[in-house]
């Protein structure tokens, strides 16, 4: 059960943050009034949710998940791999360290949290555009040395791990076709998402509630047909930053 989360405000600056730009120009109200939702959710889920300052030096600063890397029993402090964001780490690993020991991933390592799906007592570490194989390497050694297994997954052409693959309980994976391929994951079923709603891959489970994005209705029947508790949660305007509900918070 995860019982606290941190977010960040997005500052107004947040429209010069990292993205491929392929859903056009977000709106900032828009983007506030999303995020404001998006709290009070966790809030009704049950966590006491830590919201920390903008950050106007980092525009991606409010995607807080690539900076750390949160078990229970100890918080690994990213560095992550777009050198627009080395830095945000900095306050996170302040306001963790109340809740956890901190580890670090070094130089040459680099790591995005949005690379590292946890799934009970194992890690799939994706290796992508943000997350190095010597970062992989460093976090799944820190890892293992708390009791947990790991393996490296190859992102290919997505930003990260996480935007292509989730799990939601029960053994279960919600994921792209190409991710469904692969061998590390032929022990779990599967939830196979259609190509054009490939985006509702980044939904978010917590104590035993899917938060899904609004507006992927293949999707929504799939896993409410499935039993699953379903909120849907309209993140139009950080998707045209790439980002999405995982990204938005650490939860611990
Ligand atoms: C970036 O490109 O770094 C941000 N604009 C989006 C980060 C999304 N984070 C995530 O998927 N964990």
């Amino acid at each position: 059960m995860f019982t606290r989360a941190i977010v960040r405000k997005p500052d107004s600056n947040f429209d010069k943050g990292l993205t491929t730009g392929l859903l056009g120009k977000p709106k900032f109200d828009l983007l506030l009034k999303q995020h404001q939702a998006y709290i009070q959710t966790l809030e009704k889920l049950g966590l006491r949710v830590t919201v920390l300052d903008a950050q106007p030096n980092y525009p991606d600063a409010y995607f807080v998940e690539d900076t750390a890397v949160v078990t229970p029993e100890v918080a690994i402090i990213t560095i992550p791999g777009a050198p627009a964001r080395q830095g945000e780490q900095h306050s996170i690993q302040l306001e963790l360290a109340k809740h956890r020991p901190i580890a670090h991933i070094v130089d040459p390592g680099r790591v995005d949290g949005g690379d590292v799906l946890m799934v009970g007592k194992h890690f799939f570490i994706g290796v992508s555009e943000r997350t190095n194989p010597a970062g992989a390497r460093q976090l799944g050694s820190i890892l293992a040395s708390y009791g947990y297994t790991w393996c490296e997954v190859p992102v290919g052409e997505g930003l990260h791990l996480k935007s292509s693959i989730n799990f939601v309980g029960a053994n279960t994976l919600v994921l792209t076709t190409p991710f469904a391929k692969l061998s590390v994951f032929e022990n779990y079923t599967k939830i196979v998402l259609p190509e054009a709603e490939a985006y509702a891959a980044n939904t978010l489970w917590i104590n035993d509630t899917l938060i899904i994005p609004r507006g992927f209705p293949q999707v929504e029947k799939a896993l409410s047909q499935r039993g699953l508790a379903i909120i849907e949660l309209d993140v139009s305007e950080m998707a045209k930053m790439d980002g999405g509900l995982t990204c938005l918070s650490l939860r611990f």
